[in-house]
């Protein structure tokens, strides 16, 4: 079915970004483990309410894998997961924030791409989702692939890579198609549940997010076609590689943790027996490393020895922190897929401690 019928013309607006040269600025460049350790709280930036990533209850308690990479950082840095302040951003809001100092950290959804890795002031940590943009109809249009979406009215975010995916993809397919674009998601969502729009796209994780918002979930589509690479992650200032490896070492513990089936569970029961290996130079290695038995891997980071125990301890392993958040029994349903473990044939893969 053509939906050209839809619109008159072709319209694209308010999509793309600026690209911003300026370096980190002096006040905010150097240390961030010092600023955050003398001010005794880490200040994260999240999305504005993206449930699975990062989400606010009523009583402002903040959950999802996003949170729960700030809360690993925390857990890093003071022995402590709640010593964090969540400060909510739109998409077009989130990069300034971290460059002028605002937040030590972004965990925002956001696409790593060369544009902001190199023109922003900031760089990416690591990739804590794996995503891909996808695009969401309602079933009662009878639409079935992105083939049949010439001329639709598209409704997504302002700020973000979505714009500029949909426009590319579009235009490659020689298709028309008129971009509705707003800077909050409860905004796209209402235009799109209203019918002002035909087509909802996002990353394929806020798809499954935002339809659990909507008075009726089930009759909407997600279409088979995958149309960018949407790698999810952390980034810092620039400029500062100490903190840069504090940020990237806690993603990585978690993944080791998974990998060498250490959990929040058993992490007490694991380090007692290693503990009790190490002086004897007996034991798994791998894990006396990582949890702070053996040579000190915190010192190097600028942390206390056991760092990675407490993120472990307190937030959890990868797996864990997935299967709580966004996995198979959560409401967004989401298959391990391109997240699953190297091990397991997916694409997470945790740099080894030594
Ligand atoms: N990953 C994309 C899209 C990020 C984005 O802003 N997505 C929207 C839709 S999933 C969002 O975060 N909504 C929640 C919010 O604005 O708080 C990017 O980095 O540009």
């Amino acid at each position: 079915m053509a939906l050209r019928h839809l619109l008159c013309g072709v319209m694209a607006v308010g999509f793309g970004f600026a690209a911003v040269s300026t370096p980190a600025s002096a006040q905010t460049s150097g240390s961030t483990l010092s600023a955050v350790k003398s001010k005794g709280r880490l200040d994260c930036g999240v999305s504005q309410g993206l449930p699975g990533f990062s989400n606010s209850d009523s009583a402002g308690n903040f959950t999802g894998i996003d949170v729960d990479l700030c809360r690993g950082v925390a857990a890093a840095v003071f022995g402590d997961p709640s010593k964090v302040r969540f400060r909510t951003l739109s998409a077009k809001e989130r990069f300034e924030a971290l460059k002028s100092g605002e937040i030590d950290v972004l965990s925002r959804n956001s696409t790593w791409t060369m544009t902001r890795d190199t023109q922003l002031g900031i760089i990416f940590a690591g990739v804590n989702y794996y995503d891909g943009q996808g695009l969401m109809v309602p079933a009662s249009l009878g639409v079935s692939t992105a083939a049949e979406l010439d001329g639709a009215r598209i409704c997504t975010n302002t700020g973000t890579t979505t714009e500029l995916n949909v426009t590319d993809y579009f235009r490659s397919h020689g298709m028309s198609f008129e971009l509705i674009a707003f800077e909050k998601t409860d905004e796209v969502g209402a235009a799109y549940e209203a019918g002002r729009c035909d087509v909802y796209t996002t990353d394929r994780s806020g798809l499954a997010a935002e339809r659990l918002k909507f008075a009726d979930p089930e009759g909407h589509v997600v279409l088979p076609e995958i149309i960018s690479k949407e790698p999810l992650g952390p980034a810092v200032r620039q400029g500062d590689e100490q903190w840069l490896n504090v940020v990237k070492w806690t993603h990585y513990a978690m993944l080791n943790a998974e990998e060498l089936g250490i959990s929040s569970e058993n992490v007490d029961q694991i380090r007692d027996e290693q503990a009790g290996l190490v002086s004897q130079g007996q034991g798994n290695q791998e894990i006396q490393r990582l949890l702070g038995l053996g040579d000190d891997f915190g010192a190097v980071l600028g942390l206390p020895k056991d760092w990675a125990y407490q993120v472990i301890k307190q937030v959890g392993n990868y797996g864990e922190v997935y299967e709580a958040n966004v996995g198979p029994d959560t409401p967004l349903k989401l298959a391990r897929g391109a997240n699953a473990l190297w091990t397991n044939g997916g694409l997470q893969y945790g740099m080894p401690v030594r």
